[in-house]
């Protein structure tokens, strides 16, 4: 068994675990920030058996898309005071970044 780690979009999650609970996959869905842009964010977690394991890949790549979103830098600037100039620059997310782990156990009680 493997362990998929994934950590999402917010705008993603609900078309992935739709796909993934309607071929009976389960999942656990934890809310999370992006250390970076200190957005929220959602981490899924999939216990699968090891031949559903690329199954589970392509439909997270299927419904996890790229978007740019924009962060405020603040520029010090050079001058008789102190002063800080706000520029945007716009920061690729996703797809989605996914760890594979092995499962030392699975257990139900
Ligand atoms: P349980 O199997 O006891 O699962 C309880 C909760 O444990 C799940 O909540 C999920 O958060 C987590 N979980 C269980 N197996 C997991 C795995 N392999 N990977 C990651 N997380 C796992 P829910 O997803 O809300 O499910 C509640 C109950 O609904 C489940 O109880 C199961 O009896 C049923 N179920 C869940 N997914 C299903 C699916 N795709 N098809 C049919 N029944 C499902
Ligand atoms: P954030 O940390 O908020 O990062 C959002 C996006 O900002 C990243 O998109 C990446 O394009 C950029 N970025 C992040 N850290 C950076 C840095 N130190 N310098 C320059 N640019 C940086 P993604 O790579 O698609 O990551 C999306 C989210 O996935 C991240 O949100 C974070 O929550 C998680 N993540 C990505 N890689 C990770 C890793 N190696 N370990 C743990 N979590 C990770």
């Amino acid at each position: 068994m493997k362990m998929v780690i994934a950590i999402v979009q917010d705008k993603d999650v609900s078309k992935l675990l739709q796909c993934v609970t309607r071929v009976g996959l389960r999942a656990t869905r934890l809310a999370s920030t992006g250390g970076f842009l200190r957005s929220g964010n959602t981490t899924l977690l999939f216990g699968v058996e090891e031949e559903r394991l690329e199954g589970l890949l392509s439909t997270i790549r299927d419904t996890c898309h790229q978007r740019d979103e924009m962060l405020t830098l603040a520029q010090p600037i050079m001058g008789p005071v102190d002063a800080h100039i706000p520029f945007p620059i716009e920061v690729p997310v996703g797809g989605a970044t996914v760890f594979v782990l092995d499962v030392e156990q699975f257990i139900k009680v």
